[in-house]
C-alpha cells in the first residue's frame, strides 16, 4: 500500500537530537536553575518526543535580569527600522524553515500537516512581516494648543519595557508569533512562556531568532508550567505586563495575581461562539464553513463555531449534508500527507472533551455522527454533530475545546430578535458567525452579535491587519492590527516652554 506519511525534514531530526531541549536566556540556550525537565508528547501516539528544561521562579527572575539589560544597553538604540528589518528577516528565516517548523508543530500538538503547512506557517509569516512594517510608523502627536501661551506639547507612543507573554498550544507557532510582533515592533523585551504541552516549536524559533540578529536578551523564551513558571512571569514587579492566550479561568487568576503589582494586562480567553445559518444562505458555502468553523484544528480553536444555529426549514438538510461530510473526513496522525482530522493535543484535552461527549449524552442530545472517542493509541475523537441540544445544556454554554458541535435549529419568519437573544445568551463574546444572502440582514445581525468578531458568509478568516479579541469574558485587549499597537505602547506628554 502506498504510504502517505511524512518524511522528515533533516532539520527536524537534527533538533531532536541530544539531551533536552534547553530554555533561550539572555541570547543563550541554558539549562534551567533546577535542572528540572519535562516530557512533551506526541499525541498521535501518547509517547514522549523529547525531554524539556522546566523553567521555575529563578529563571524568570534572571530572564528578567537579562531583558532589562539589553533593553536599557541594546534594544533602546536600535533605531525603528532596524527593528523592522530583524522582524522582516525571521519572517525570511521562518519562510525558510517553513517545512521543518510545520513538521515540528504537528508532531507535537497533533494537527494535520497540510494545515500547518498551509495556515500555522504562513500566517505567522505574514505577521511579523505586516509588524516589521510598524516598526517606524509608531509615532506620537503635536498638540498645537498654545495661541496665547509660551507652551509647547506633544506626546511620545513609548514601549512599556519588560513584558511578559503566555501562550496556550493550539497554535503553537502562531500564538508566540500574535505575542512577539507587536511587542517586539513598538520596542519592548519580551518573556515568553510556551503552553508545556507544545514547547518545540518556540524553541525552534528562538534559534530563528539569534540568526535573525535580535540583540540578546531582546527575546527570552522559557519552556515550563503555569502555576510555576506562568505565575512567576505574572507576580514579577519588573515585567510591565502581561498578555495571555488560554482558558478564561486562569485568565481570572493572572488578572487577580496582576492586580499586586499592576501590570496592564491583556486577555484572550475562551468563546462558545454562534454560527448562525439563515434560510436564504448559499448552502455550498454555509455547509463547507460551518464544518471548517467546528472541526478546523480538530475544534482547539478559541473562535470555534461550536453552537450552530440552523433554521428550522433548512434545520434536517443542512445536517444531513453535514453528518456524511464529517463522518468520511479521514483521521490519523498529523503527520500523514492525507490526514485531515488528526488528535487532540494531550491526553487531559482528550479526557476532558470525552466527558462532554457523555454529559451530552446523558443531557438527552443526539450524535448524528461521531460521539465516542477512538479506542487505542492517541488522543483521537471523531467529528461530532450534536443534534437534540437545548440551550440549556451543558454543551451548547461551556467551552469543549474539541471537534465537537451543538447544532440547535431556530425559527424566527421576519423577526431575528429572538435568534439575536440567544446567540449572546452567553458569557463567552470572541467570534460569531452569519450566513444569509440578504446583505441587510447580515449587518443588522452583525452589528447585534456580542462578539469581537463577526464573520459574514465566511469563517475563521483572519489577518494580522484585523484586530482580534474577546467581548465579555472572552477577555480584553485587541491583537493585530494598528490596534495591538497600544497594548504594547504608553504615551507620555512633553509640555516645552517656549520663553
Ligand atoms: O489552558 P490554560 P489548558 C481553554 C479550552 C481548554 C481549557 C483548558 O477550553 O479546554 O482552556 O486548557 C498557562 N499562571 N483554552 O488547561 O491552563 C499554561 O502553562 C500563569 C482556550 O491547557 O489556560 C499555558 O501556557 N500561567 C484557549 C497557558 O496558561 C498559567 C487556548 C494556557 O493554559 C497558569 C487554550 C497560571 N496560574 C485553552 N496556569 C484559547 N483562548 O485559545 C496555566 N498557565
Amino acid at each position: 500500500e502506498k504510504t502517505t506519511a511524512v518524511l522528515l525534514d533533516s532539520r527536524v531530526e537534527a533538533f531532536l537530537q541530544g539531551g533536552p531541549k534547553k530554555l533561550f536566556i539572555g541570547g543563550e540556550f541554558v539549562e534551567s536553575l533546577s535542572g528540572r525537565t519535562f516530557e512533551t508528547v506526541n499525541p498521535a501516539t501518547g509517547e514522549a518526543i523529547i525531554t524539556v528544561y522546566e523553567a521555575d521562579k529563578e529563571d524568570v527572575d534572571r530572564a528578567v535580569e537579562a531583558a532589562d539589560r539589553a533593553y536599557r544597553d541594546a534594544w533602546s538604540k536600535v533605531t525603528p527600522s532596524e527593528r523592522g528589518k530583524m522582524l522582516w528577516k525571521l519572517a525570511d528565516l521562518i519562510e525558510e524553515h517553513a517545512e521543518a517548523l510545520a513538521q515540528l508543530e504537528t508532531l507535537d500538538n497533533g494537527k494535520p500537516i497540510q494545515e500547518t503547512r498551509h495556515a500555522d506557517i504562513p500566517l505567522a509569516i505574514d505577521h511579523f512581516r505586516y509588524y516589521a512594517g510598524w516598526a517606524t510608523k509608531i509615532h506620537g502627536e503635536v498638540i498645537d494648543n498654545s495661541a496665547g501661551t509660551s507652551l509647547f506639547t506633544y506626546t511620545r507612543r513609548e514601549p512599556v519595557g519588560i513584558v511578559g507573554q503566555i501562550i496556550p498550544w493550539n497554535f503553537p507557532l502562531l500564538m508566540a508569533t500574535w505575542k512577539l510582533g507587536a511587542a517586539l515592533a513598538t520596542g519592548n523585551v519580551v518573556i515568553l512562556k510556551s503552553a508545556e504541552q507544545t514547547p518545540l516549536s518556540a524553541i525552534y524559533l528562538a534559534e530563528l531568532i539569534q540568526e535573525a540578529g535580535f540583540p540578546e536578551g531582546v527575546v527570552n523564551i522559557i519552556t515550563g508550567y503555569g502555576p510555576t513558571a506562568g505565575a512567576a512571569i505574572v507576580q514579577h514587579s519588573r515585567i510591565r505586563k502581561v498578555a495571555f492566550t488560554g482558558s478564561t479561568e486562569v485568565g481570572k487568576t493572572i488578572m487577580q495575581q496582576a492586580s499586586g503589582n499592576l501590570k496592564r494586562v491583556s486577555l484572550e480567553l475562551g468563546g462558545k461562539s454562534p454560527n448562525i445559518i439563515f434560510p436564504d444562505a448559499d448552502f455550498s458555502k454555509a455547509i463547507p464553513g460551518a464544518l471548517m468553523g467546528i472541526f478546523f484544528n480538530q475544534g482547539q480553536v478559541c473562535c470555534a463555531g461550536s453552537r450552530l444555529f440552523v433554521h428550522k426549514k433548512v434545520f434536517d438538510n443542512v445536517l444531513s449534508d453535514m453528518t456524511s461530510y464529517a463522518a468520511q473526513l479521514k483521521q490519523g496522525p498529523g503527520l500523514d500527507e492525507s490526514t485531515q482530522i488528526g488528535p487532540l493535543v494531550s491526553n487531559e484535552q482528550f479526557t476532558r472533551v470525552s466527558d462532554y461527549l457523555q454529559k451530552g449524552m446523558e443531557e438527552g442530545a443526539n450524535p448524528l455522527t461521531g460521539g465516542k472517542p477512538v479506542e487505542g493509541n492517541g488522543y483521537f475523537i471523531p467529528p461530532t454533530i450534536f443534534a437534540g441540544v437545548e440551550d440549556y445544556m451543558s454543551i451548547a454554554r461551556e467551552e469543549i475545546f474539541g471537534p465537537v458541535v451543538a447544532a440547535m435549529p431556530f425559527d424566527d419568519e421576519e423577526q431575528i430578535a429572538d435568534i439575536i437573544r440567544r446567540a449572546n445568551d452567553s458569557e463567552y463574546g470572541l467570534a460569531a458567525g452569519v450566513w444569509t444572502t440578504d446583505v441587510r440582514k447580515a449587518h443588522k445581525v452583525a452589528h447585534a452579535l456580542e462578539a469581537g468578531t463577526v464573520w459574514v458568509n465566511c469563517y475563521n478568516a483572519l489577518d494580522a491587519a484585523v484586530p482580534f479579541g474577546g467581548y465579555k469574558q472572552s477577555g480584553f485587549g485587541r491583537e493585530m492590527g494598528s490596534y495591538a499597537l497600544e497594548l504594547y505602547t504608553q504615551v507620555k506628554s512633553i509640555w516645552v516652554n517656549l520663553d
